[in-house]
């Protein structure tokens, strides 16, 4: 079922998730749900609060190197921990719950994860390039933060006038001409 994605500035956004205690069929369904939604609004990576429910899961789906995005290559991280990160690497990021807004974020470049797949096995992942930037957007998410806190002052500036500037337009069109 695709369910509805927590947009910018929902507060929900903003909570610390908590962690997967019960790997089974609520799990399961969840993890289902959030890959056909991601699919559904052409998106790469989600994280559980982007359908509202704050658990320590995210799924990451990457286009291999045609560009197709397929279902082998999704990864789904329970309780994923960064426990090694190594390099600075600059890239534009975009997200699900700050739609049509895209700008400069720097990360790690490489990392080591550690997370759990939806059957409770342990997982390690060391990988740089945009597998490691995707996770490190997810994993922000899992902690309440997006990608938009992490710009340099001048563009979060620039973002904040560009949201205002959407809002105004939204209401106006509400409001009939
Ligand atoms: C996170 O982002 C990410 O604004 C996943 O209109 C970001 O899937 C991973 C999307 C950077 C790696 C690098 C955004 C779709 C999708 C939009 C997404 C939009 C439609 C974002
Ligand atoms: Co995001």
């Amino acid at each position: 079922m695709i369910r509805e994605i927590v947009v910018y500035p929902d507060s929900r956004l903003k909570q610390v998730s908590a962690e997967v205690k019960e790997f089974g069929d609520d799990l399961a369904l969840l993890l289902d749900d959030m890959y056909e939604t991601m699919i559904s609004k052409n998106g790469i990576g989600l994280a559980a609060i982007q359908v509202g429910v704050p658990l320590r899961a995210l799924i990451i789906n990457l286009p291999d190197e045609e560009g197709n995005q397929s279902k082998e290559g999704l990864i789904e991280a329970v309780n994923p921990v960064i426990v090694e990160k190594r390099g600075v690497t600059v890239y534009t990021e975009g997200c699900l719950s700050v739609p049509e807004y895209y700008d400069e974020v720097e990360r790690a470049e490489w990392i080591k994860v550690e997370f759990f797949d939806r059957e409770g096995n342990r997982r390690t992942i060391e990988t740089d390039g945009l597998l490691a930037v995707a996770f490190q957007h997810e994993i922000d998410h899992l902690d309440g933060r997006l990608f938009i806190e992490k710009l340099s002052f001048l563009k979060r500036k620039k973002f904040e006038k560009e949201w205002r500037k959407r809002r105004k337009e939204r209401l106006k069109k509400r409001g009939g001409k």
